[in-house]
């Protein structure tokens, strides 16, 4: 059943939908659809916008993103039923590999997936058959490619589940996150962690991509300057504002 356009709920209800439809279709597992649940409490209570210290950190990721030798884009169901495109086009305009990394992981699920950025766009997508493992991760998150995650230099994390961001951290990878419960382990093992909601958070780390492009020694500012701990005070600050003041 779809919403009525005019439900005052309308943009939550269809992403629902399209996450259901996502589910039913073999790309995201029964657990991404709660996984999803917890996302959307916490969009809610950051009022469902990108708020400043996401801009911040959005803008972080496209300059580690450019100044990396080897980054790659990890994409896991619920960031491909939700994001396909700008996945793809942020892939581009880095550019940057695209690997499938599934926790729930089927290698039916991992065509799936790869099947869907293909259809967005992508020309190449890692996943299937992997060669390589991340250390000290005992779940099939570990699988990986060595020309891809297991060789990259700064990786992307999109709606992660935590002790692979830890692995990747000791392999001495940047690991960059989207993940909007600022408190997750995730959340706190990343060099960078954007608190906003997956499709918005990677059409605007895109679009900076596009813009510092231009300008390798702004990229390596915005780079440099980048303070996560700043940050992640901004981010609780605003919840903090928001929690108090549900209209600001
Ligand atoms: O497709 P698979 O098999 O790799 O499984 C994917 C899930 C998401 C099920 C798996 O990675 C998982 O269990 O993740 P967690 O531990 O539930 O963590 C997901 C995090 O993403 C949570 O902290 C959510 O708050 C957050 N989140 C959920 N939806 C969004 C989100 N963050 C940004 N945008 C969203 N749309």
């Amino acid at each position: 059943m779809k919403p009525p356009r005019s439900h005052p709920r309308y943009a939550s209800l269809m992403t629902r939908e399209k996450l259901v439809d996502a589910y039913r279709d073999g790309i995201v597992a029964a657990e991404g659809l709660i996984a999803h649940g917890r996302g959307e409490a916490f969009d809610y209570l950051f009022g469902e916008r990108t708020t400043a210290p996401a801009l911040v950190a959005e803008k972080a990721s496209a300059a580690f993103l450019l100044t990396a030798k080897h980054p790659v884009l990890s994409v896991n169901g619920n960031v491909a039923a939700l994001a396909a495109k700008p996945v793809v086009r942020l892939a581009k305009a880095v550019p940057a590999a695209i690997e499938v990394n599934l926790f729930h992981r089927t290698e039916a699920r991992v065509a799936k997936v790869g099947s869907l950025l293909k259809r967005a766009g992508a020309t190449k997508v890692l996943g299937p058959r992997p060669n390589a493992r991340i250390p000290g991760l005992d779940s099939r998150r570990a699988k990986c490619r060595k020309e891809g995650i297991f060789s990259a230099d700064v990786v992307l994390v999109p709606l992660e589940d935590g002790d692979r961001a830890e692995a990747l951290k000791r392999m001495g990878k940047t690991v960059l996150a989207v993940d909007l419960n600022p408190f997750s382990r995730t959340a706190q093992a990343a060099d960078v962690t954007i608190v906003d909601e997956v499709s918005r958070a990677l059409r605007v780390v895109e679009r900076f991509a596009r813009e510092l492009k231009r300008d390798p020694a702004e990229t390596r500012r915005v780079r440099d300057a980048f303070d996560r701990e700043r940050n992640r005070v901004a981010v609780l600050s605003y919840l903090n504002r928001r929690l108090r003041q549900p209209r600001a």
